[in-house]
């Protein structure tokens, strides 16, 4: 019985996160449409945004350093006590139970702790949720850049703002792009497949990054294999 209660629990702080996730991105959608400056308008097509993908790519590659560092035994993830220390270092003073549910929020594989992929996409969300100042947080302050264009891409696919993608929003999107070759929509379809993990129809912000990385090419481990047994599941 605790463990089923353990586990809605889980199931409904992950509902909390992404609650909070879709009011932080629909504030910034509010405050780039109000602000003529940058804001969604850097990107006009899915062209521009995949002309992007390089730049992405050696942005995010930076952050291959960050994490061997923190994975300190360099078993390819990074595990609790490692991501407790890394907080440490980067002046997150965050409540354990924020850094647990953190944790397994990225853990999406449920491989034993946090590899590549997922460690990029547990910054850009302690980024966006947590705002760290510059003065306290050089790196994670460095790393703003490529974490706002990276919202500016979902932006620019949540054409209502609600800080979540429906399929309906992406499909019109991407016809709106390419009205020259429109019917893409089997392409929009897989995409919007893959992005959609928990097949519940709606693409989160935590999804679109994961699906994301994967599209630009940044895959979970690109030297390193860890495939070793994943029991000993949860160790909190
Ligand atoms: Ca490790
Ligand atoms: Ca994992
Ligand atoms: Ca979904």
């Amino acid at each position: 019985m605790g463990s089923m209660l353990c586990c809605s629990n889980k199931a409904n702080r992950y509902r909390r996160l992404d609650r909070k996730l879709e009011r932080k991105i629909a504030e910034m959608k509010k405050s780039s449409s109000s602000s003529s400056s940058t804001g969604q308008r850097n990107f006009k097509s899915i062209d521009s945004v995949v002309m992007r993908f390089p730049h992405f790519k050696d942005g995010l590659k930076t952050l291959r350093g960050m994490f061997e560092q923190y994975d300190e035994d360099s078993n390819g993830s990074i595990d609790h006590s490692e991501l407790r220390k890394c907080f440490e270092q980067l002046q997150l003073h965050l409540p354990e139970e924020e850094i647990k549910d953190l944790f397994h929020y990225c853990d999406i594989d449920g491989n034993k702790g946090i590899q590549f992929n997922e460690f990029i996409v547990l910054l850009c969300l302690i980024y966006l949720l947590e705002e760290p100042s510059s003065s306290s947080n050089v790196e994670l302050a460095q790393l703003g850049a490529i974490f706002n264009t990276i919202v500016e891409v979902f932006l620019f696919l949540d054409k209502n703002g609600d800080g979540k993608l429906n399929k309906k929003d992406m499909v019109k999107t991407l016809n709106e792009t390419y009205p020259w070759e429109r019917s893409p929509a089997n392409v929009t379809n897989i995409r919007f497949k893959e992005m959609d993990w928990d097949k519940n129809g709606q693409v989160t912000f935590r999804e679109f990054l994961f699906g994301f990385l994967k599209w630009v090419g940044i895959d979970e481990d690109e030297s390193m294999h860890q495939s070793e047994s994943y029991n000993e599941e949860r160790t909190d």
